[in-house]
């Protein structure tokens, strides 16, 4: 398997996390240029990563349905998807409220000039949130279980920012997550953010080269 990335990529940690915890290390890791997707483009037709290129040569765009594609043909040691149906769209529900509405006020804070009025609103909703997490994890060690999940590999990457700070990452999107999530992260999450890093040593530093 061939997996694309750029440096720094969040999205790509996802499927590096996946991979890691099926114990799949046998993969190519092609790094590209943030500035330039021609390689990106040329293999998938279209320029985000992560893109994962299958032994059978079938191209795959989109982190979480990378990762759910990954489950599916290894589902050992133990599936990150629930086999029962409720379970099951209870983890999807999660995942889409993650990418669709979590994800809005970094990257609209991102995508922003440094003087928009509504950054400040943007970042107290951020700030707003890790409190459900840590109600998550009241009485589990895992955001919707007891053992690691498709929900835990898809906020992890974006959630540790609460409590590592590299000194030397300077990506900007980093950088508002740090800013908007470090400020006294609630304890469960602070302990789950150390429980992800120790299951998967390798991809707990910093992420400039994952
Ligand atoms: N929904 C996609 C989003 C992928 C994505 O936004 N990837 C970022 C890197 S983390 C990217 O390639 N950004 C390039 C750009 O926005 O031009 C996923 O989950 O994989």
């Amino acid at each position: 398997m061939r997996l694309h990335a750029i440096p720094h990529s969040t999205n790509v940690h996802r499927v590096r996390l996946a991979l890691a915890l099926k114990g799949l290390d046998d993969v190519e890791v092609v790094q590209h240029p943030a500035g330039d997707r021609s390689g990106v483009r040329a293999v998938s037709g279209q320029d985000l990563v992560p893109v994962l290129e299958t032994d059978a040569g079938e191209v795959l765009t989109d982190s979480m349905p990378i990762v759910a594609w990954i489950d599916a043909t290894w589902p050992d040691p133990h599936p990150l998807y629930p086999a029962d149906e409720r379970a099951r769209r209870e983890v999807q529900a999660f995942i889409d409220f993650f990418n669709f509405v979590w994800k809005v006020p970094p990257n609209a804070i991102d995508a922003a000039d440094p003087g928009d009025p509504r950054i400040p609103g943007w970042r107290e909703q951020l700030r707003a949130w890790p409190v459900g997490f840590d109600a998550l994890l009241a009485d589990r060690p895992f955001l919707l279980g007891d053992r690691v999940g498709a929900a835990d590999v898809c906020a992890y990457p974006f959630l540790r920012f609460a409590t590592s700070v590299d000194p030397d990452d300077d990506d900007l999107f980093h950088g508002i997550l740090i800013d908007a999530l470090s400020e006294a992260p609630p304890p469960r999450l602070t302990a789950w953010i150390d429980r992800m890093s120790r299951l998967s040593p390798a991809l707990a530093g910093p992420i400039a080269n994952l």
